[in-house]
C-alpha cells in the first residue's frame, strides 16, 4: 500500500515538473536579431525598405521580447520614433535613441513600435522598421513608455522563475512527505 502511494506521488511530482517546465518555456522572452545575423541593421538593405518589413512579418513579437540591432557604433544608430516621424523619415526627432551597437531594445508594451537609423539619409534608403507587439500569455500588466532595458524582461523571467519554483516545491513536497 505504501509502495502504491509512493508511485502515485512520483507520477504526480513528474506531471507537476512537466507543467512547470512547459509554463516556463511558454513565458520565456525571446531575442530577435533585426534583419537576421548576416545582414543586421544596415542602410541599403537588400530590396530596400521592404527588407525590414518582410523580416518583421515573419515573426510574432510579444511583450518583453528584445530586438537586437546589430551595427557598428558610429556608422549607424537606432531610434524609436513616432508614427508620423517614422513615415516622414524625420529621424532627428526621436523618442529614444541608441548609439552603441549592438543595441538591445526591450519591447516593453503591446502596440506598434517605430524604429529608424538616425544617420542622415539612412531612413530614406530603407533602414527603418516597424513592429507590432502583442500581449503574451504571461504578462498582461500595463507597462509604461518605452525604455531601454533589461529590467522589464528580467522581471518577466523572474515571474516565470518563481512560478517554476512554486510548482517544483509542491512537487518535491508531495514526493517526500507522502
Ligand atoms: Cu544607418
Amino acid at each position: 500500500m505504501a509502495e502504491l502511494k509512493n508511485n502515485v506521488a512520483i507520477v504526480v511530482a513528474r506531471i507537476m515538473i512537466v507543467v512547470a517546465v512547459t509554463v516556463l518555456e511558454c513565458t520565456k522572452a525571446e531575442d530577435y536579431v533585426v534583419g537576421g545575423d548576416s545582414i543586421g541593421w544596415t542602410s541599403y538593405p537588400p530590396g530596400g525598405a521592404s527588407f525590414y518589413s518582410n523580416w518583421a512579418s515573419n515573426h510574432t513579437f510579444k511583450v518583453n521580447d528584445t530586438l537586437v540591432f546589430k551595427f557598428e557604433s558610429g556608422s549607424h544608430a537606432v531610434a524609436i520614433l513616432t508614427k508620423k516621424n517614422y513615415e516622414e523619415c524625420s529621424e532627428n526627432e526621436t523618442i529614444e535613441s541608441y548609439l552603441i551597437g549592438p543595441a538591445r531594445v526591450t519591447l516593453n508594451r503591446a502596440g506598434r513600435f517605430y524604429f529608424s537609423c538616425t544617420f542622415s539619409g539612412h531612413c530614406r534608403s530603407g533602414q527603418k522598421l516597424s513592429v507590432e507587439v502583442v500581449t503574451g500569455n504571461s504578462s498582461s500588466a500595463p507597462r509604461k513608455a518605452p525604455s531601454t532595458s533589461v529590467p522589464a524582461s528580467s522581471s518577466a523571467s523572474l515571474a516565470s522563475t518563481s512560478l517554476f519554483s512554486f510548482f517544483t516545491t509542491i512537487a518535491f513536497n508531495i514526493l517526500f512527505l507522502l
